[in-house]
């Protein structure tokens, strides 16, 4: 009795905290620590809980599963306190500088959101927004030029050569740590005599988040020497990140690349819009200040970043 009606202190504490984890379950952990210490030492329970040894498994399954209670209500209070109820401005993306020899498809957390406009010549830049949220999977397809079935181009008289590069504005960059894997490749051996191409099947879910490329090679980088990129490459931060394929960019015509950004790498605290359609967001319909806004009509602006700080708040419509 004596462990149900602590047991009973503590989830009540718990519930009627609203929330507010640092407090309570600071707390809670505490004394419930103290006592699941107690209730494990041999030598330290009152008299009572000494005489039934069977309690004392009850009484220790039970800690175990408050303790797992416990940390799964404060991981979706902190979710619910740390989703900024208010809709994403142009001010919470980054740029996504991208450049492929010959052309890509860019996935940013299992979603298109790049496709090269270009698939051939002349080679360009493509320059778009996009909203991080992390971890954050980045899958790209990156295309060379080439015939299907002789893996050459210009009339089968030429061994094109590929090349892949991308810049976030978080800093994010690629290089080696990134998995790069061919799936299409020829003229094999450099026979350009008797040209033949190779294809292993592309896995459906590639793209997907919880894509395990655990077998994947790593990328290799190239020099700008050996890729030697064209001028709008350029005219656009490209800094710090390098050119990557696998590891033939002459023979390799199709190739994935997937990484993971675990945090953002210039340290900068962003958002996390991910699932804001299951929940109504804040301010939809202020007037004044922000300038338009895509699909939301107008909204209250000059905030950047960094969620609202005073957590949930009623929607103003
Ligand atoms: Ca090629
Ligand atoms: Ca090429």
């Amino acid at each position: 009795m004596y462990m149900i009606r602590h047991i009973n202190n503590h989830l009540r504490h718990f519930v009627f905290s609203h929330c507010s984890i640092s407090r309570a379950f600071g707390s809670v952990a505490t004394r419930q620590s103290a006592h699941c210490s107690e209730a494990l030492s041999p030598g330290h329970h009152d008299a009572k809980l000494q005489t039934s040894p069977a309690f004392d498994v009850t009484s220790s399954r039970l800690c175990v599963s408050l303790f797992v209670a416990m940390l799964v209500a404060a991981e979706v209070c902190d979710r619910a306190n740390a989703q900024p109820p208010r809709k994403p401005r142009i001010a919470d993306t980054i740029k996504a500088n991208v450049y492929a020899d010959n052309s890509f498809k860019l996935y940013i957390n299992g979603e298109l959101v790049a496709v090269d406009s270009i698939s051939f010549v002349p080679h360009n830049v493509v320059s778009v927004d996009v909203l991080p949220a992390y971890p954050m999977t980045i899958a790209v397809m990156g295309i060379d030029n080439a015939d299907p079935k002789t893996g050459m181009e210009y009339a089968n008289t030429s061994i094109g050569d590929g090349g892949f590069i991308l810049k976030l504005g978080d800093g994010t960059v690629t290089n080696a740590t990134w998995k790069a894997k061919k799936f299409s490749w020829g003229p094999i051996g450099g026979d350009t005599k008797n040209p033949r191409v190779e294809n292993i099947p592309i896995p459906e879910d590639w793209y997907a988040v919880d894509f395990d490329d655990s077998n994947w090679p790593n990328a290799k980088e190239f020099t700008e020497a050996e890729v030697g990129p064209k001028e709008p490459f350029f005219e656009h931060d490209f800094q710090g990140a390098k050119f990557i394929w696998s590891d033939d960019v002459k023979l390799d015509n199709l190739v994935l690349f997937r990484t993971v950004v675990k945090s953002p790498p210039d340290g900068v605290e962003r958002p996390d819009f991910r699932g804001l359609t299951d929940v109504v967001p804040q301010g939809g319909a202020r007037r004044g200040g922000g300038g338009r806004q895509d699909g939301g009509g107008r909204q209250g602006g000059g905030r950047r970043g960094g969620g609202d700080g005073g957590g949930r708040q009623n929607p103003s419509r």
